[in-house]
C-alpha cells in the first residue's frame, strides 16, 4: 500500500492511466442490532466468528470468536462471554454440526473442539498437525458424512482435509487434495450443497475451487479490478444459503474500504451491491471498520426471521481497542439491497 501511495504522488497521471477504476456505485448502509463483550487486551485481537444454531432451541444458539493471541472465545447472542478456551494463536475458526475448527499458528495445527447440545458448552478435543508452517485461514464443510476443513496459507496453498466423526475423536484426518493459487491466501467457505469452495486471494479476488472435480482449474469468482466493490484485503466470508442449492449469496470483507461485497451463491456469481455497518444511534452500538472475519446463518433466530451476520469490528471506538464482534440482521441487508 505504501509503495503504490508514493508511486501515485510522483505519477499521477501514470497511476490513474494503469490503477483499477476505483467502485462508483451505491454503498448501502446498515446498523447492528447487537455486539459481543469485547476482547481481553489491547491490539488486534479478535479476527472470525463461527454461528452455530442450537436446532432444539435457536433463543440459545452460540457464537464462537477468534482471539489472535489467546484462542477461541464463546458467546450467547445477547453478546455475554460464556468461556475462553486458551489453545494458543487461532486465527479462523468455522464448524459444522456440532465440530468447530480453528487455524492455531502456535503449534501449526488445526484445534478441534466439540459443542455440546445438552450443557452448551464448547470443549477442546485437541490437535492435529497441518505439516505446514503457519496455517492462517480455516473454513468448514460436510460432503455427505465427512467433514471437510480447508486451511489457507499466505503462500497460496490450499489443504483441503477430511474426517469422519471416529476421526475426529482420534484426531487423524486426512489430507484429500492440495491446491495452489498465486498469493495470500485467508477467508474461505464451503458450499456444501454445490461441493464448492470460495477463497480470498488477499491483494487479488475471490476464487471458486470445484471439489468434484480436481483436475478442474480454479475459476475466478470476482477481482480488486474488476471494481465491483471489492480492495484488498479481501478478508472473511460467508454464505447466506436460500431454499435450494441454487438460489443465495455470498458474502465478502473488503477490508480497506469498510464494506462488503455480496455476489449470487450459483455461478455466474453476479455481484448484488455493497453494504457497510454504520453507528446504530438507537443503541450505541458503533459501525464496523477494517472489515475482517465473518460468518452467516440463513436459520431463523428468536427476532431474526432471515438469519444473521455476524463480523470482526477493529475499533471500539478507536482502532484495536475493545475489540469485539457486531450482529447484523440479514433481513436488514436483504432490505438494503433489495435481494430476495
Ligand atoms: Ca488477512
Ligand atoms: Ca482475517
Ligand atoms: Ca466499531
Amino acid at each position: 500500500m505504501k509503495r503504490s501511495y508514493w508511486l501515485a504522488a510522483i505519477l499521477p497521471l501514470a497511476a490513474c492511466a494503469t490503477g483499477p477504476a476505483p467502485y462508483t456505485g451505491v454503498v448501502a448502509t446498515v446498523v447492528p442490532m447487537n455486539e459481543t463483550a469485547p476482547m481481553n487486551g489491547e491490539g488486534d485481537l479478535a479476527d472470525d466468528p463461527a454461528i452455530w444454531v442450537n436446532t432444539a432451541d435457536t433463543a440459545s444458539s452460540l457464537i464462537l470468536g477468534t482471539n489472535k493471541d489467546e484462542g477461541v472465545y464463546v458467546y450467547a447472542l445477547d453478546g455475554g462471554e460464556l468461556q475462553e478456551l486458551p489453545v494458543g494463536q487461532v486465527n479462523n475458526v468455522d464448524l459444522r454440526g456440532n465440530i468447530a475448527v480453528a487455524s492455531n499458528d502456535s503449534h501449526n495445527v488445526i484445534s478441534w473442539f466439540d459443542i455440546n447440545p445438552e450443557t452448551l458448552t464448547v470443549s477442546h478435543v485437541g490437535n492435529s498437525p497441518t505439516g505446514k508452517e503457519e496455517p492462517y485461514g480455516i473454513c468448514a464443510g460436510m460432503s455427505g458424512e465427512t467433514y471437510k476443513a480447508a486451511v489457507t496459507y499466505k503462500d497460496g496453498t490450499i489443504q483441503i482435509w477430511s474426517a469422519t466423526w471416529e476421526t475426529v475423536d482420534t484426531l487423524t484426518p486426512s489430507l484429500d487434495r492440495v491446491v495452489k493459487l498465486p498469493s495470500k491466501l485467508e477467508g474461505c467457505v464451503f458450499d456444501d450443497a454445490n461441493e464448492r469452495l470460495f477463497v480470498g486471494e488477499e491483494a487479488f479476488g475471490v476464487w471458486a475451487v470445484d471439489l468434484k472435480d480436481e483436475a478442474a482449474e480454479p475459476v475466478v469468482v470476482d477481482t480488486i479490478a474488476a471494481a465491483n466493490g471489492l480492495v484488498e484485503d479481501v478478508e472473511g466470508m460467508s454464505l447466506w444459503l436460500g431454499d435450494d442449492s441454487t438460489s443465495g449469496y455470498l458474502v465478502v470483507s473488503a477490508q480497506a474500504a469498510d464494506r462488503y461485497v455480496v455476489y449470487d451463491r450459483a455461478p455466474p456469481f453476479a455481484p448484488r451491491g455493497v453494504f457497510s455497518i454504520v453507528d446504530n444511534e438507537a443503541t450505541g452500538i458503533g459501525g464496523v471498520s477494517h472489515t475482517d472475519g465473518l460468518d452467516i446463518t440463513s436459520a431463523p433466530l428468536p427476532g431474526l426471521p432471515g438469519g444473521l451476520l455476524v463480523v470482526q469490528d477493529d475499533a471500539n471506538p478507536v482502532s484495536e481497542y475493545n475489540q469485539n464482534f457486531k450482529m447484523v440482521d440479514w433481513t436488514a441487508i436483504a432490505e438494503a439491497l433489495g435481494l430476495n
